[in-house]
């Protein structure tokens, strides 16, 4: 049986903080899916179809993509549902720091309850430690400059979504 794992989020939009995760992950196991869900506490700025043609683009930015990596969107689902649906014994998520820790925790015991899928956690790259799609985006909608935190392609729909 491969070794599958899902890595979960809003993506809206993905930044190279998601990005280190998912490429970390893709070197652990035979296949990661990256799977587009619904956060009920946020609303969402992309769509969804652009949310996955963002992630898709920016895994292919510096001509490298890895090749075990599929992107997709599950519509108001359990994540342990996309989980069995899509055969991956594990969930994957990067850490910031102790706050993520606060909010991941809860989310990996009552995954682990609903169906015992586990969750492994990534330290996240220190470099990355300030990146959220929240922040990247307050921040362009002020005018401040995000170039570098997030991929080129998605640099651009942001400033063509959100820039002042
Ligand atoms: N460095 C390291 N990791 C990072 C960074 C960074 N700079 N940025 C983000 N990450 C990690 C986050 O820690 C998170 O693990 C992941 O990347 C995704 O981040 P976001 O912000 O895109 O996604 P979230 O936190 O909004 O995703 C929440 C889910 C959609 C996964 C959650 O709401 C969910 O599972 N929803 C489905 C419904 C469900 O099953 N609910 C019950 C849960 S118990």
């Amino acid at each position: 049986q491969p070794r599958r794992a899902v890595c979960p989020g809003s993506f809206d939009p993905v930044t190279h903080g998601h990005l280190d995760v998912v490429r970390r992950a893709a070197a652990l196991v035979d296949e990661v899916v990256v799977a587009i869900l619904h956060n009920p506490a946020k609303q969402g700025t992309f769509a969804v179809q652009e949310r996955i043609a963002l992630v898709e683009a920016a895994l292919a930015e510096g001509g490298d993509p890895p090749s075990n990596v599929r992107v997709e969107a599950f519509a108001d689902r359990l994540l342990v549902d996309v989980c069995r649906d899509v055969g991956a014994q594990a969930v994957v998520k990067g850490l910031r720091g102790g706050t993520d820790f606060a909010y991941e925790l809860p989310m990996a015991l009552m995954n682990r309850h609903l169906t015992g899928v586990e969750t492994l956690f990534l330290p996240g790259d220190p470099r990355w430690e300030h990146v959220s799609s929240s922040l990247v985006k307050e921040v362009l909608r002020l005018g401040g400059d995000v170039a570098g935190l997030v991929p080129d392609v998605v640099l651009r729909a942001l400033r063509r979504e959100l820039a002042p």
